[in-house]
């Protein structure tokens, strides 16, 4: 029989996994040892690479004993023959030494940090481990693409694969816990929580479904650190300490590490992703310019925060993309770039960027990402809530909306659960129909007509505005949706608002984010907002949407509306209500630049 096949059917026997497990406690440079378990496939006809994964997650286990990744998000990899090694990072689960959040690479030539540790590991694997044929791959989602990143900065020599999935880049501009200067109250609250609480992560205990009414009883962020973390957690001790971006944030910062391609590095990201879709795209691009020989790559498919590692991907919420892409990825891509690099096996057939096209629900292939061939086009904000491709007119106008703190809009429709918790669909809220909002007076929006044919939009997307406020401090969320059309084939998504690019700005740090100053009251005042890049077609008959509000509770912190300096010592009595203006004339013409084709 041949071995794949062997190998396949020793799987599948219940009780006979087809793995020998080996647990093991690797010791790092510094004497810290690290839990490990090693899973060698049974009966192995010749030596296989080895494929490492680091978590702060724990290594969970199945009803055989075995990570249940081997018959999950792995079993494509698991059917190629790999040996397979899951270790607890420092400080995390049954590893020693302490857990430091996002921890910086090392300044000290003698430290120790995430790289050392997977250098160290490797070293220890290629001695210890028996069966293997001298090449390691590393992948993983989120933290743990971010420890493949940090691995992949300064490699072990016998590193020779990387996929860093969803890996954070910056969590101050991009990432989990703020969104330019915006701090992700929800996420950030409730992480931290999690991962500081006891070295195998507890979730906090609301003691009640509904997260929205506790955010907001819990009131300013100074109340949050005085009732509920005092000075326990490093990472909000952090939060509070640095509320700019600040030479703390900067030195977690992965981007400016990127200064060589050492190993080939195929960077996977979520259009939908509710937690880190910057990282990805942001530490692809940095690599970019450095990759003369041609070993970095990008993936950008139609999914969540790791949705491409679970499930067939054939929809996320109601939207539906008309192939299971999450399997593709896996069997057609995944499992082929390991082959290749780590077996000598099959071709890489691999554009410089793959990315899935939804609307026209397509796989794309590009020679750069942003392509550099999409034209500019711009979407005005008009009088009368509408939106056009046409300049605005001379006559003076703007559209205002009373925002008010105590009363926040509410991201989603409540009951809005523990990101984490039972029966929470945090997962997939950024595909939410946005009907929720449409027409509330503290949200403004503007819609086009629709569409005569099909609008693709292939590459950034920038809101450039001009506002003011009455207060001297605002928040700017901004969101490019797709109306859908009244025929659309599904029936119950017939006026669906799907988002297709959204952010928060926070206004104090329109000239820097290192130096926030207030915002002059009832000053008109040019903003720009990063919306990010997509691949996305407007289908004909489908309308464009404009939506801006000041409040997204309790996905990001309310902003006072009047400048604190620092927003975590905010008082409850200076929290204000004010009035936002978004100008739309020939003087201000707010608008939203696309990249289309
Ligand atoms: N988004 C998560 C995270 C990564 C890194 C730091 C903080 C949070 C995760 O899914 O791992």
């Amino acid at each position: 029989m041949p071995w794949l096949l062997l190998f396949l059917s020793a799987v599948s026997l219940p009780g006979a996994p087809g793995f020998a497990k080996r647990t093991e406690m690797i010791p790092m440079r510094d004497g810290i040892k690290l839990h490990t378990e090693i899973y060698t496939p049974e009966g192995a006809a010749r030596p296989l690479p080895l494929l490492l994964q680091r978590t702060p997650y724990g290594l969970p286990h199945d009803k055989d004993g075995l990570n249940p990744q081997l018959t999950g998000a792995m079993a494509e990899l698991a059917g190629d023959g790999y040996i397979f090694v899951f270790q607890d990072i420092r400080g995390k689960y049954l590893s020693e030494g302490e857990f430091v959040m996002i921890r910086p690479p090392r300044t000290d030539p003698k430290g120790v940090d995430e790289s050392t540790d997977c250098a160290d590991t490797i070293e220890w694997l290629l001695k210890n481990a028996a069966g293997h044929n001298g090449r390691v791959g590393m992948l993983g989602v989120s933290y743990l693409g971010w420890t493949t990143v940090m691995a992949a900065l300064d490699p072990h020599p016998a590193l020779k694969a990387t996929a860093p999935m969803a890996p954070p880049d910056d969590m101050y501009l991009g990432d989990d816990f703020h969104h330019n200067g915006a701090f992700r109250l929800q996420y950030g609250f409730e992480y931290v929580a999690r991962l500081e609480t006891a070295k195998d992560n507890r979730p906090f205990d609301f003691g009640r479904r509904d997260t929205f009414d506790w955010y907001l009883k819990a009131g300013s962020l100074a109340n949050i650190a005085r009732d509920w973390f005092g000075k326990r957690y490093p990472t909000w001790n952090d939060f509070v300490a640095h509320p700019d971006f600040d030479a703390f944030w900067k030195a977690r910062k992965v981007s400016p590490y990127a200064r060589q391609v050492k190993v080939p590095m195929l960077h996977v990201a979520g259009w939908w992703d509710q937690e880190d879709f910057y990282g990805p795209m942001t530490i692809y691009k940095a690599f970019e310019p450095h990759d003369s020989r041609g070993l970095n790559f990008l993936v950008v498919g139609p999914w969540n925060h790791g949705g491409w590692m679970r499930g067939d991907g054939d929809s996320l919420g109601p939207v539906r993309f008309g192939s299971k892409t999450a399997e593709y990825f896996r069997a057609q891509v995944l499992a082929p770039w390991f082959r290749y690099w780590l077996k000598d096996e099959g071709k890489l057939e691999l554009p410089e960027a793959l990315t899935f096209r939804t609307g026209s629900n397509t796989w794309q292939r590009y020679n750069s990402w942003p392509p550099r061939d999409s034209a500019a086009k711009a979407l005005f904000l008009q009088a009368g809530g509408v939106a056009s491709f046409e300049q605005p007119g001379e006559a003076a106008g703007s559209d205002a909306f009373l925002s008010d703190p105590a009363h926040p809009v509410p991201y989603r429709v409540r009951p809005i659960l523990p990101v984490y918790g039972e029966g929470s669909t945090w997962g997939q809220w950024l595909t939410d129909d946005q009907r929720h909002l449409h027409g509330r007076p503290d949200v403004a929006s503007w819609e086009s007509a629709p569409l005569e044919e099909d609008l693709t939009l292939s590459g950034q997307v920038t809101a450039r505005l001009f506002v003011s406020t009455t207060g001297s401090d605002a928040d700017w969320v901004v969101k490019l949706i797709d109306v859908y059309s009244e025929t659309h084939e599904e029936k119950t998504m017939r006026g669906y608002q799907l988002m297709v690019a959204n952010d928060v700005f926070r206004g104090r740090y329109r000239n820097s984010f290192e130096k926030p100053e207030p915002m002059k009251p009832n000053q008109v005042t040019p903003i720009s907002v990063n919306l990010h890049t997509q691949d996305y077609t407007f289908r004909k008959g489908h309308r464009l949407m404009v939506q801006i509000h000041s409040t997204w509770f309790p996905l990001i912190d309310r902003n006072p509306q009047k400048y604190i300096p620092n927003i975590f010592q905010a008082k409850e009595s200076d929290f204000q209500t004010a009035t936002h203006r978004v100008y739309r004339e020939a003087r201000y013409p707010s608008r939203l630049e696309l990249q289309v084709r």
